[in-house]
């Protein structure tokens, strides 16, 4: 008995897509500048000779089992120059990272990717707990900025608060 294989006709679909049906309008730039720890959107660090005010900034964890930064909000002007007075009274490793929200949510997904990263940038420092420390900023632009722990999971439980800069000449 034979077999006879007869040959299938095989049908490649190509699928076509219509990759030209248009672009986002208005795109965003991208802030390439932030990278560099200066010229940031923020602003830059400051010199403790301009510190205008000083601003207290605990860590901690709460019986709820969030983590939380106290307090979550800060009012800053265009211009000045604050000391951030940080401390850790948590039982847990934190870290505070002044930027604008994309550059904490790259920099988060990042930390995710390698928990291990150490940063030794400008505008973020990390204590161990008991510890404390201090940040000098210069904020040269208005808008809304953030402060985050982004070691993995403490965002997400809540370890962040919302910077905002004023721009006095603006509303006086
Ligand atoms: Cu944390």
């Amino acid at each position: 008995m034979k077999t006879l294989l007869t040959g299938a006709a095989i049908a490649l679909l190509s699928v076509t897509t219509a990759l030209a049906a248009g672009s986002h309008t208005g795109g965003h730039g991208h802030d390439d500048k932030a990278a560099a720890g200066q010229h940031m959107a923020i602003g830059k660090p400051g010199m403790a000779a301009d510190v205008s005010r000083t601003v207290e900034v605990e860590m901690l964890e709460t019986d709820d089992g969030r983590m939380i930064f106290r307090p979550d909000r800060v009012d800053v002007k265009r211009g000045e120059t604050v000391r951030f007075s940080l401390v850790n009274n948590g039982e847990l490793e934190h870290e505070f990272v002044l930027d604008h929200m994309a550059a904490n949510a790259e920099h988060k997904a990042m930390m995710a990717k390698f928990p291990e990263m150490e940063h030794d940038d400008p505008n973020a420092a990390r204590l161990v707990p008991g510890a404390t420390g201090e940040i000098i900023w210069t904020f040269t632009n208005d808008g809304g900025f953030e402060f985050a722990c982004l070691i993995p999971g403490h965002y997400e439980s809540g370890m962040r608060g919302d910077l905002s800069v004023i721009d006095t000449l603006a509303t006086n």
